[in-house]
C-alpha cells in the first residue's frame, strides 16, 4: 500500500461532457507513483466554480486525502476558475511552490506566466494547481513532486 493517498480533480469542460480523453491525469496518476502515493480519487468536473470548490472540500474533509492534484483552468479564459476555487477553500498558501513551479516553467516555455496557479493547504491537505496540458502537467509536477512527501511530513 502507497503511503500517501492522493485526489485528482481534472477541470475541463470538454473532459466533463466526454468529448476529451484525459491524459492530463494520467500524467499525474503515472508521476505519483514514483514517491510512495497512489491515485484514490479521481474526478473529471466542467470549469464551474461551486462544482470545482465542493469537490475539494469533499476531497479534503470527507475523503481526507494526503494531496489533491488539479489540472487546468488555471489561465485566462472567463472559464478559467480553479485558482478562485482553491482560494475560496484553503486556509494557507503555499507561494513558493506555485512560484516554482511557474519559474522552471518560464525557463522551457513564455506561456508560462499566463498561469495562475495556486498551492495551498486545507487542514492536512495539500492542494496543488497544474495547468491543462499534459506537457504543462508534467513540466510543473517535476518540479514540486521532490519535495511534496517532506511537505506531507511536516503537515501532518
Ligand atoms: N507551464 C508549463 N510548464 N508548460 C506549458 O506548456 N502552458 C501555459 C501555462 N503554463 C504551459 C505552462 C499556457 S499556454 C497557459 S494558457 C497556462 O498555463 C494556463 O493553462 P490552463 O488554462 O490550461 O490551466
Ligand atoms: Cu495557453
Amino acid at each position: 500500500m502507497a503511503r500517501w493517498n492522493v485526489g485528482i480533480l481534472t477541470s475541463s469542460d470538454k473532459g466533463a461532457r466526454g468529448e476529451r480523453e484525459d491524459l492530463s491525469g494520467q500524467v499525474i496518476r503515472e508521476m505519483v507513483l514514483d514517491v510512495d502515493m497512489e491515485v484514490t480519487e479521481y474526478i473529471v468536473i466542467p470549469d464551474e466554480f461551486e462544482t470545482i470548490r465542493d469537490a475539494l472540500i469533499e476531497f479534503c474533509d470527507d475523503a481526507k486525502l494526503d494531496l489533491i492534484v488539479t489540472t487546468g483552468g488555471t489561465g485566462l479564459a472567463r472559464r478559467d476558475v480553479t485558482p478562485e476555487a482553491t482560494l475560496a477553500v484553503i486556509d494557507r498558501e503555499v507561494p513558493g511552490m506555485a512560484e516554482a513551479m511557474r519559474a522552471a516553467s518560464l525557463a522551457k516555455t513564455k506561456f508560462a506566466m499566463l498561469s495562475r496557479a495556486v498551492v495551498g493547504t486545507r487542514g492536512n491537505t495539500l492542494i496543488i494547481n497544474l495547468p491543462g496540458s499534459p506537457k504543462g502537467v508534467r513540466e510543473c509536477l517535476e518540479v514540486v513532486l521532490p519535495v511534496v512527501p517532506h511537505a506531507l511530513e511536516i503537515l501532518q
